[in-house]
């Protein structure tokens, strides 16, 4: 199965970047391995990361984690001793994510017509070079052509711009490439319109994935035809660029690969993909979905998947005060069952 849609993008330049993007892409010393993510730290720890209740015997896990500062809340353990997991003020601190990490959103796919999501996304789309020629710049040239002179900081031939990574702004002055989608900005459909030949250059059995996959369609344009948004919102959450005036996202330096999917049934196809992932260690985060029940359904009941829910900390529920604001009480957005292995804070 689909051994793009699960792959993970290879390191593109880390060791030779200095340059930077206007967002914040990390900047590590040179050679730093990209296994140290430590390295990778974007903001400056101020204070101490709150490391609450220490009910494991060790903090580490705890390092991004807060409390509710309601006692009642806080000092129960059916309460998980109020930890809120998910604070990326803090997490920030840690990391901001890395360019190489490649997160696949299996969802409805992208609306590239969105002109003010793709402000946020166009740049964080990863790109299939295989199916890609190298860019060109105004005068025609492609980076190793006009780079005689060895100005360039990033050895990357893709890397035309010279700011440490491969994306659409790359074919920025490219002549072969036009805004064909007319949503004002170079986007990678832009893209996937200019440099589709029908053939499989790298032949992986795909043809033209230059920019994700639609497997509703079984065509290379994974765009949202229905404009249902899903798909792009959870883009927008895992990766949307920092320091541009838009949405943010929790991993701001990582990197989608769209996927146009849906399905509700458990067929032999999904599990098999499930299982590829599992053995070539590729993670898969599975929703368990908004039905307020014990889910059955794929990919959330398979036990090689990392089973995700949210709860909410209700102030008031059916006219009702709730106290404490426990994360106990139901929403329509919680499920529950042994197989749920991660429980996220949402607001619905
Ligand atoms: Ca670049
Ligand atoms: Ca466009
Ligand atoms: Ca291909
Ligand atoms: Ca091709």
């Amino acid at each position: 199965m689909p051994r793009f849609a699960f792959a993970v993008a290879s390191v593109v330049g880390l060791a030779a970047r200095s340059a930077l993007a206007t967002f914040p892409f990390p900047t590590p010393p040179a050679g730093t391995p990209p296994q140290n993510y430590a390295a990778y730290l974007r903001l400056p720890v101020t204070s101490p990361p709150v490391r609450p209740v220490d009910f494991t015997g060790s903090t580490e896990w705890k390092l991004t984690s807060d409390q509710t500062g309601e006692p009642a809340i806080d000092s129960s353990p059916a309460e998980l001793f109020g930890v809120k997991g998910m604070s990326v003020d803090l997490a920030w601190q840690v990391t901001t994510g890395r360019p190489d990490v490649l997160i696949a959103v299996l969802d409805s796919g992208i609306r590239w017509d969105d002109t003010g999501a793709m402000q946020d996304l166009r740049r964080k789309v990863h790109l299939n070079r295989g199916e890609l020629p190298l860019p060109r710049d105004a005068a025609g040239h492609t980076k190793p052509e006009s780079s005689a002179g060895g100005a360039f900081l990033n050895p990357d031939p893709y890397d035309l711009n010279d700011d440490g990574v491969f994306d659409v702004t790359d074919y920025a002055n490219d002549a072969r490439v036009t805004d064909a989608n007319g949503n004002g900005l170079l986007d990678p459909q832009d893209l996937i319109r200019a440099f589709s030949n029908g053939t499989d250059d790298d032949g992986n059995g795909y043809v033209d994935d230059i920019a994700g996959w639609n497997f509703l369609d079984d065509d290379n344009d994974p765009f949202d035809e229905v404009s249902y948004g899903h798909g792009t919102g959870e883009a927008e959450d895992s990766t949307a660029e920092a320091d541009n005036g838009g949405a943010l996202g929790t991993c701001p330096n990582c990197r989608i690969m769209p996927v146009a999917l849906g399905a509700v049934n458990n067929t032999s196809f999904a599990r098999a993909a499930i299982e590829y992932a599992w053995n070539n260690d590729v993670p898969i985060i599975a929703s368990a979905a908004d039905e307020e029940s014990f889910h059955h359904n794929p990919p959330a009941a398979n036990r090689h998947t990392i089973t995700v829910n949210s709860v909410t900390r209700f102030a008031s529920q059916g006219g009702f005060t709730m106290s404490p604001h426990s994360y106990l009480y139901l929403n329509g957005c919680t499920n529950y069952g042994g197989n749920i292995a991660v429980a996220i804070e949402s607001s619905s």
